[in-house]
């Protein structure tokens, strides 16, 4: 993205402009994991929304008027459509462009593997996860028990990238931008713990993603559009 396509599109010639306004908008939040999982595969895509960043405590009429059930992130496309799962927003923006080929999987087999273990960390790991941070912030005794159910998980993980540099293979897919955002909050739950622990695997992999400039864009921080409402220009161009 350069510099002028991340300034906000005010004062844009009236060709640009109306590119511009023919963009998908995305509602999204900072921090919500989906949000973020949502936001880095638009830029593996090389896609380009308008982001509409707010907080859950004050989402905006507009966004409510087309998704009621109030989650973000949503996807609004020019032609009406609107996507209101994360995964979906994934998939909508790998099957439009996929230049490192995330989706690419060996065979059918291949790919329903890949979505049935998105859609178990997505299920089983992500109640375990928030018992855990439920437990860290409000019974400590249960905080080991909270832990070890979610170990069950990261041992496989670990297993996983024991046996390649990716969770599927060698080769990046949409499964670790998926997890990614999960993983990372299980690392921060308990801090000093996270970084003994026995998954020196998984500590590469989430630093690899956590340290690289795409994630650093992904996280970026821009004004709350209900405060200011003007679209920001994200991802690539
Ligand atoms: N299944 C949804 C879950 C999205 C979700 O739960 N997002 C949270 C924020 S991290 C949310 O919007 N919660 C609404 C609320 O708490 O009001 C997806 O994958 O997009």
């Amino acid at each position: 993205m350069n510099k002028s396509d991340n300034e906000f599109f005010h004062g844009k010639s009236n060709e640009k402009a109306n590119k511009i306004k023919a963009l998908p908008i995305l509602y999204s939040l900072r921090n919500c994991p989906y949000a973020m999982r949502a936001r880095l595969a638009i830029f593996k895509a090389q896609q380009q929304v308008l982001l509409r960043d707010l907080v859950l405590s004050n989402k905006p009429a507009e966004m409510i008027a087309v998704s009621p059930k109030g989650t973000v992130p949503v996807l609004v496309l020019a032609n009406g459509r609107v996507i209101e799962e994360s995964l979906e927003v994934m998939l909508w923006a790998l099957q439009e462009t996929d230049p490192n080929d995330l989706l690419d999987c060996q065979n059918e087999g291949a790919l329903s593997e890949m979505l049935l273990l998105i859609n178990e960390f997505d299920t089983d790991f992500k109640s375990c996860l928030e018992a855990y941070k439920c437990a860290k912030r409000y019974q400590e005794d249960n905080v080991a028990q909270c832990r070890e159910v979610c170990q069950q998980y990261i041992k496989r993980v670990e297993q996983r990238l024991t046996e390649h540099t990716f969770l599927m293979s060698d080769k990046e897919s949409l499964a670790d931008i998926a997890l990614i955002p999960f993983i990372r909050q299980f690392a921060r739950i308990e801090r000093q713990w996270y970084l003994q622990s026995p998954y020196p695997m998984v500590r590469q992999w989430l630093n690899s993603y956590l340290q690289s400039p795409i994630f650093t864009k992904v996280m970026a921080k821009h004004p709350l559009w209900v405060d200011e409402p003007q679209d920001v220009l994200f991802g690539v161009n």
